[in-house]
């Protein structure tokens, strides 16, 4: 299977299925000197991990990193830095039935149509358990792109179902288990997703992510653009179905007028463009959006067919996430981190003598 690698000049590649005996990935192209501690994973490989809260999938996983190269006495060498993740939790027996079916929504047929053979345990290949290895990666991505450039990534849950948030406030995002700005709906939420659980029913979401201190100059048309490749970063997250920049869709009803972002020597007049022109950064805050299906695993039987082609009822057993944007705001500010540390560094590579042409536009 290829294309199991994303980056040009920080290129990481993940390997593993959610019930192999580990997961993990190799990171080329590091620059040296980086102080990196296994602990340093910590915080954001427990943001995404399962089994934090009854929302999410009671899997529990240690989540432990292993260096295993490309750092020596606590700093990145520049050589490849491979970073592993023991399984500990899987129940493969749960997926049994399911090994001569094909789930509906799920990758289960277009894998088998694919490759003609495909690991059921968890999803293999295709389990969300994958995207621990990008989380993993990214912890590096976000520390450079802070200690060189002072950028700062973050995301927070903007929508599950039809709930959006009431208020807005980055300090409470990190102080509930759904990543919610809002909290005085915290509570709501928690009712909500308890009705839904119940129900043995699914949801979908939409989680935004944020990166400030971007500089302007970032990005490569053409067919680098920063805006499309973060678009295809945020993608290619499992039940990722829709990416926006800036206004995204909603530019489809607005005018010139108004969604020009305005600019005088002392700043933008607005962000509508979403920190992006021309596929390159501007120095405004980088703003992306996407929306994630409701999870195809659910307790509802559903029709579908089987290897031999014959019509099945699936019941989906296994533990998983009836909301599965509740756990994918660390993964989304990780796609974004990495693909900033890409341009970062290609930016760095062809135009880093060029200097700044003009004092920055706030
Ligand atoms: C997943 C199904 C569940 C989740 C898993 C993603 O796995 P299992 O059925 O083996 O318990 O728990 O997510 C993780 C383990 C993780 O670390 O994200 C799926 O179908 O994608």
């Amino acid at each position: 299977m290829s294309s199991n690698s994303f980056g040009k000049l920080f290129t990481v590649t993940t390997f593993g299925e959610s019930h192999g005996p580990a997961i993990g990935c190799v990171i080329d192209g590091c620059p040296p000197g980086l102080s990196i501690a296994e602990e340093e994973f910590r915080t954001d490989l427990d943001r995404r991990a399962t089994g934090k809260s009854r929302h999410t999938s009671q899997r529990r996983e240690a989540d432990e990193v292993e260096i295993l190269s490309g750092v020596y006495e606590g700093k990145t060498t520049g050589t490849p830095i491979a970073l592993l993740i023991r399984n500990t939790d899987q129940r493969s027996k749960d997926y049994g039935d399911i090994a001569q079916t094909f789930r509906p929504g799920h990758a289960d047929y277009t894998y088998w149509q694919k490759y003609g053979i495909r690991d059921p345990r968890g999803g293999g290949r295709s389990s969300a358990r994958e995207t621990t290895m990008r989380v993993a990666a990214a912890v590096i991505a976000k520390k450079w792109l802070a200690e060189r450039y002072g950028v700062r990534v973050r995301g927070y849950l903007a929508q599950i179902g039809e709930i959006t948030p009431g208020s807005f406030d980055w300090n409470v995002v990190e102080q509930n288990p759904f990543f919610w700005p809002d909290a005085h709906e915290v509570s709501t939420l928690e009712s909500y997703m308890d009705a839904l659980r119940k129900s043995g029913d699914s949801v979908g979401a939409r989680v935004n992510v944020v990166a400030d201190g971007v500089p302007p100059g970032w990005g490569e048309p053409i067919y680098g653009k920063l805006d499309g490749d973060l678009a295809a970063a945020l993608m290619s997250i499992n039940a990722v179905k829709g990416v926006e920049i800036g206004d995204g869709f909603g530019v489809v009803a607005q005018h010139g007028s108004q969604h020009r972002d305005e600019m005088a020597i002392d700043g933008f007049a607005s962000n509508h463009a979403g920190g992006i022109l021309g596929g390159i950064s501007t120095g405004q805050a980088i703003l992306a959006s996407m929306a994630l299906k409701p999870t195809s695993s659910i307790l509802i039987p559903g029709h579908s067919v089987n290897l031999a082609g014959e019509p099945v009822d699936v019941v989906t057993k296994g533990r998983h996430d009836p909301c599965v944007g509740i756990r994918a705001t660390p993964i989304a500010e990780a796609m974004m981190a990495l693909v900033l540390m890409d341009h970062a560094l290609r930016h760095r590579a062809q135009c880093g003598d060029v200097g700044e042409m003009l004092p920055r536009i706030p």
